[in-house]
């Protein structure tokens, strides 16, 4: 049995999908992230970046972090969605990385600097707007002769498909990008897709976050990572 710990945002919807497109068996722990259960420090021993998801594999003990990471090692546990044979494998990976450094972060920013912030930032909002027009653009010429990113469909596409979801509360029409909108139109329809999206959904969320929930979610520095830490390492009797 796997422990997903989870929140229903994009990032925590790769795993959902890939758990529920995989078949296999979960248990849902919430890390409420605007309630800060992700400074938790049982949660912490397993994602040391405070963040979730993270899942625990009981059937071994092995925890995972990350969401690029947990989507291979779910693959290679199911045996889906991830080639061993060396060329097609590197497709899919190329394409899962691109989207972990790439796709996922400036959609990120694109999203804090839509709906987070208060105050004008237009140089941020201009450059994240772009970066997304361009990355849905990438996405676009790959799909011209494939039906999937590495042709058949795998964790590749399962990590880029809900950082479009958002498109139109970024401001974006999936028209400009036909190839990426058949795409992203074929995916969604798949019932193990629906299934994993719609995990959480009727959680209680927050539209607008307090002052206080801001600062906790968007004021983290160094001193908030030695602080949630704080207690192992007094435990060890270090003083960070
Ligand atoms: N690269 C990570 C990103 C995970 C991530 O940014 N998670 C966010 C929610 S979407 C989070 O846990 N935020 C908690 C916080 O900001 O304190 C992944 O793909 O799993």
């Amino acid at each position: 049995m796997i422990d997903l710990y989870y929140w229903p945002t994009p990032n925590g919807k790769k795993i959902s999908i890939m758990l529920e497109e995989c078949g296999l068996e979960y248990n849902v722990i919430p890390v409420d992230i605007g309630a800060g259960d992700q400074f938790d420090p049982e949660f912490l021993k397993i994602s040391p970046n405070n963040r979730m998801p993270a899942i625990v594999d009981h059937d071994n003990g092995i925890s995972v972090f990350d969401g690029g990471a947990i989507l291979m090692y779910l693959a290679e546990k199911a045996g889906k969605f991830l080639p061993t044979e060396t060329a097609a494998r590197y497709d899919v990976l190329q394409w899962l990385f691109w989207q972990a450094s790439g796709f996922g972060p400036m959609a990120g920013q694109l999203s804090h600097f839509v709906s987070y912030t208060q105050d004008d930032h237009d140089y941020a909002l201009n450059r994240y707007h772009n970066e997304y027009d361009r990355l849905l653009a990438v996405l676009d010429v790959q799909l011209r002769e494939r039906e999937f990113l590495a042709g058949e469909f795998s964790i590749a596409d399962i990590a880029a498909f809900p950082w479009v979801i958002p498109y139109k509360r970024f401001g974006f029409d999936l028209d400009k990008y036909p190839n990426t909108r058949r795409w992203f139109d074929t995916i969604k329809e798949r019932p193990a897709v629906r299934r994993g999206m719609d995990l959480g959904n009727d959680w209680t969320k927050r539209d607008t976050l307090s002052p206080e929930l801001q600062k906790m979610m968007f004021g983290q520095t160094s001193e908030t990572v030695y602080r949630a830490h704080a207690g192992e390492f007094a435990k060890k009797g270090e003083d960070k």
